[in-house]
């Protein structure tokens, strides 16, 4: 096994960043106010998470080279991993305030911070914008630049189609559990989750080592986008069955009325009895209510439900993943490691 990336040494990175995007933003002549507020918003969404998806992107160089990364390489491929936190510091600005969400990280959601509202629409934007500008400032004449930018493009693309029908699949004021599907589940988590976590870092890896070609990224592809699927599906087990001290976040998917992996187990399981229990009870924006879905999980034993999906579907990624040709250029410890940290992860 390569040497994986020191959290602290990718975190070290994150203030030089910064300061370059605030150096964009001072070219403008942006008062000092606004300048204080671009950098209280980036220190407050972009460093701070689990950083599985920035480190992803140093790791995979690592694993892709089998030998340490020169200096160079480790910030490039550093600076790639805080861009694609970027992006997600700008996905998650959005999908808290569209989702209603109290706290992200164990903090009120941005939305939600003092004096800030609605101004984090703009702030989102901000975020990702910021990623063009470093693009532009760092990779401007790697000979493969415009797939960077081509790929940071349609990742956002797909997470905005997954987000839409996430949406969409969950009207405030109109609860019917016939319009959720496995199959409309499957489209959702695939668009608002998996690229962007998964296929974005490693795809970004490839790229900027000039190691990515159309043979290789469909193979890390149709093993990422599964990966992703399983990790969604998790985030959706936890939002019901997580501890909100441990994940950060307190969950809302029962009185946001999503399209979740749990109801949709839960639709193929109910009694008639259970049935009429969820059509009444869920997606209203109330705490009783919202009690007597979890009692209906609970009933049901969703939990064990959800423990034998994670073998069967890690058992399935394990062969996937021991089936790839490493004649393309691919290691399999780089999916390995994906695997191996989120395997019955709690957070
Ligand atoms: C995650 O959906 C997708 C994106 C693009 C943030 P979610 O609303 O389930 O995420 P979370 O549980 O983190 O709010
Ligand atoms: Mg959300
Ligand atoms: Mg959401
Ligand atoms: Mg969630």
């Amino acid at each position: 096994m390569a040497q994986t990336t020191k959290r602290a040494d990718f975190e070290a990175v994150f203030p030089k960043l910064a300061e370059e995007i605030l150096g964009h933003a001072k070219k403008y002549n942006l008062p000092d106010n606004a300048l204080a507020w671009f950098e209280k918003s980036l220190y407050a969404n972009v460093p701070g998470g689990k950083l599985n998806r920035g480190l992803s992107v140093p790791d995979t160089g690592l694993a892709l080279l089998q030998k340490p990364l020169t200096d160079e390489q480790f910030e490039q491929l550093s600076v790639l991993g805080w861009l694609t936190e970027l992006l997600q510091a700008f996905f998650l600005v959005s999908d808290d305030m569209m989702d209603g969400s109290i706290t992200r990280r164990g903090q009120p959601c941005w939305y939600r911070q003092d004096g800030v509202g609605f101004v984090a629409i703009n702030d989102a934007f901000m975020l990702e914008s910021a990623i063009y500008l470093i693009l532009k400032q760092r990779f401007r004449s790697h000979p493969a630049y415009i797939d960077l930018v081509e790929l940071f493009h349609e990742t956002a693309w797909q997470t905005e189609l997954g987000q839409q029908c996430d949406l969409i699949t969950a009207p405030e004021d109109k609860v019917d559990l016939d319009n959720f599907s496995m199959e409309k589940y499957m489209f959702i988590v695939t668009y608002k989750t998996a690229y962007y976590s998964f296929y974005l870092p490693v795809a970004l890896a490839l790229i900027y080592l000039e190691r990515a070609t159309e043979e290789n990224l469909k193979q890390v592809h149709d093993i990422l986008i599964p990966l992703g699927q399983y990790f969604q599906i998790q985030d959706d087990y936890l939002d019901n069955f997580g501890d909100p001290a441990v994940i950060g976040k307190i969950g809302t998917d029962i009185q946001d009325n999503k399209c979740s992996w749990l109801i949709n187990q839960a639709i193929q399981r109910a009694t008639p009895e259970q049935r009429a229990v969820l059509d009444a009870s869920y997606g209203r924006k109330d705490a009783a209510e919202e009690a007597k879905v979890k009692a209906v999980f609970n009933e049901m034993g969703l939990e064990k439900v959800y423990q034998d999906y994670e073998e069967k579907v890690v058992g399935e990624l394990r062969e996937k993943i021991a089936a790839v040709d490493e004649s393309k250029g691919l290691k399999k410890e780089v999916l390995e490691a994906f695997l191996a940290k989120i395997y019955k992860r709690t957070k």
